[in-house]
């Protein structure tokens, strides 16, 4: 790496952008700001260490890709290596199915903190925040696709009893790590073809919401979401959770909305959703993931609408406002790159709206001057950000480029390849 030259087209850059109105220091200390949730869950392919089943819930991964993560150690360690690639500090985000220190007797309706003590005491080391999500999936009790809304109210109250215990973690967590867990429901319930009767079981899955949140707990601690999904692998004519049902649901009781990247009508924009949204709503939770073809959690690549969703962010002010977590798994490809690859994906695309020069294109608008807005936004495409992220890696004791591969590849070869 040569960091003469580096510098050298940072200048030229920080030159260039201070031409156009855009101070790069404000930009870079913004993005700094930023912290992103990484998930977990890209590290074993969404198995966790349950061990009762298999991935389901209209979710797979696809592919073998040797050095999967078995054991919350092996986990935490490729996490570990994953954040010291990408720039930043950031969270954590967790998923029920991933206790660590549970006792075989210890169901999804009994979890409690004290089965999270590995990772409480591993992100109070590193001061990372952890965020949460029930499992409402990869389970006996939701083997017929059905959880929250299922018509057997057994099978209701052991799923609520789980997003009880679920959002006492949460804030447990928030608790023990001084910053307020997001605790994130997504549920699978949906049917294959079409049916009958639409009401019942999102009459069924209000009321049950209704008991996981009867008991508001600090905002200081926990922050309540919920994503909805348009359809999934067996659930592809109605899905109980609709994007209608949450909105409805979330304005009514206050609390936060979840945008999956993924879970839309393809020809949908999630960056048209948040100006509206946060109209009448305080925050938002973007699942950023990528759509293809019936699979809603592809590596998140520096796409159109992934940077169009950062300059939605940046140019309504609201980075405080809309929480940023990566969800997608790909068991094709290295896992710890699947991770570095959509996060700083994610920062990057940041970093190029917050280094766009806004001024002169809202001027353009106000004018009503349509020919100079598209040329602009066109012309700006060509901005240097890529000499502003490369320093902005080397300050951050990140590797510059691709380097960072090669540590992938060292780690690789040292650890993942001795994994069975
Ligand atoms: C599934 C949802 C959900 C999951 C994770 C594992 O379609 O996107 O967020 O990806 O909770
Ligand atoms: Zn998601």
């Amino acid at each position: 790496m040569n960091t003469a030259r580096l510098t050298r087209a940072f200048e030229l850059a920080q030159e260039q952008y201070a031409e156009q109105g855009v101070s790069v220091d404000k930009a870079l200390r913004t993005l700094r700001a930023v912290s992103l949730s990484l998930h977990c869950w890209q590290g074993d392919d969404v198995a966790g260490f349950e061990r009762i089943g298999t991935l389901d819930g209209g979710i797979a991964t696809t592919g073998n890709y040797p050095g999967r993560a078995r054991t919350p150690e092996e986990l935490r360690s490729d996490l570990a290596l994953a954040l010291r690639l990408i720039p930043g500090s950031h969270r954590v985000n967790l998923h029920a199915l991933y206790a660590d220190t549970r006792k075989p007797d210890t169901d999804r309706d009994s979890l409690g903190p004290e089965h999270f003590a590995g990772w409480i005491a591993w992100a109070r080391e590193r001061r990372l925040g952890l965020d949460f999500n029930p499992s409402y999936f990869s389970h006996p009790l939701a083997k017929d696709g059905l959880t929250l809304s299922h018509p057997d109210k057994a099978i209701r109250r052991f799923w609520i009893a789980h997003g009880i215990a679920s959002r006492q973690i949460g804030a447990a967590f928030g608790r023990k790590l001084g910053t307020p867990s997001i605790v994130n429901l997504w549920i699978p319930d949906g049917f294959k073809d079409t049916p009958v009767d639409r009401f019942g079981p999102r009459e069924r899955l209000r009321e049950s919401l209704d008991e996981i949140y009867a008991r508001p707990l600090p905002r200081a601690l926990v922050r309540d979401a919920v994503e909805s999904k348009l359809f999934g692998l067996g659930s592809e004519s109605y899905v109980v959770g609709s994007h209608e049902f949450y909105m409805g649901y979330a304005m009514k009781k206050g609390l936060m909305l979840c945008l999956d990247f993924g879970h839309f009508h393809p020809t949908e924009s999630i960056a048209d959703k948040i100006s509206s949204l946060l109209l009448f709503t305080n925050e938002l939770l973007l699942h950023v993931s990528r759509g293809v073809r019936w699979d809603s959690d592809h590596v998140v690549t520096f796409s159109d609408e992934l940077q169009a969703v950062a300059r939605e962010v940046v140019v309504g002010n609201a980075l405080d406002r809309v929480h940023l977590a990566t969800d997608f798994f790909d068991a094709s490809i290295n896992r710890i790159a699947a991770w570095v690859i959509g996060a700083r994906n994610v920062l990057k695309a940041l970093l190029a709206a917050l280094l766009t020069p806004t001024t002169p294109l809202q001027k353009a608008e106000q004018k009503r001057d349509f020919t100079a807005r598209l040329a602009l936004q066109e012309e700006y495409k060509n901005l240097p950000f890529g000499a502003v992220w490369d320093y902005y890696c080397l300050k951050s004791d990140v590797p510059v480029g691709d380097a960072w591969l090669a540590e992938v590849r060292r780690y690789e070869h040292d650890v993942l390849s001795q994994r069975g």
